[in-house]
């Protein structure tokens, strides 16, 4: 099967950030950014720019794109290249939909045990700014990383 291309986004307004708990699907019960699949004929950005404004109800016009990380299972079914992006300043109001319940965390209590184990290892870069790439294998559950790989990379 090809891999998937998804986005993901986090909007940042130092010292809080804002995530969603995923309320149904892939990832349910866990704490997370914005996000999902392209559709046919988008970009990157575009397709995060549209899960942003459909899952929290955000109307941003800059992303910031901040890395890209290849998610890698057993079975192959959840392989997905995710593009991770930076949200500052939005418009309209947050809300929660039928996908996600948002909520703002200070940076110092981001919930990382309802979160997918991956994120520990690149989201401190991300709070500081750094741009990165990697790649992340899963066992079966995905409860665990057998590997993991995330760099500093200015030019992923
Ligand atoms: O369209 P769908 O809801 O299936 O998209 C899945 C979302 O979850 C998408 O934003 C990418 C994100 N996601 C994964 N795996 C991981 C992961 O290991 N860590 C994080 N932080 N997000 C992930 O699919």
């Amino acid at each position: 099967m090809a891999k998937k291309i998804t986005t993901l986004c986090i909007v940042h307004q130092h010292p809080r950030i804002l995530l969603g708990m995923k309320k149904r699907g892939f990832g349910a019960g866990k704490w997370n950014g914005f996000g999902g699949k392209l559709l046919e004929g988008e970009t990157p950005e575009q397709a995060a720019k549209r899960e942003l404004q459909e899952e929290a109800g955000i109307i941003v016009s800059d992303l910031e794109r901040m890395g890209v990380i290849d998610f890698i299972w057993p079975d192959g079914e959840g392989d997905q290249e995710v593009h991770i992006f930076k949200a500052g300043n939005y418009a309209s109001k947050i809300r929660e939909s039928e996908e996600m319940l948002p909520l703002w965390f200070h940076v110092d209590e981001i919930p990382f045990e309802s979160m997918w184990p991956d994120d520990k290892y690149w989201l401190p870069l991300f709070l500081e700014g750094k741009k990165f790439s990697g790649q992340c294998f899963f066992d079966e559950s995905g409860v665990k990383i057998k590997k993991i790989f995330i760099e500093e990379n200015e030019n992923f």
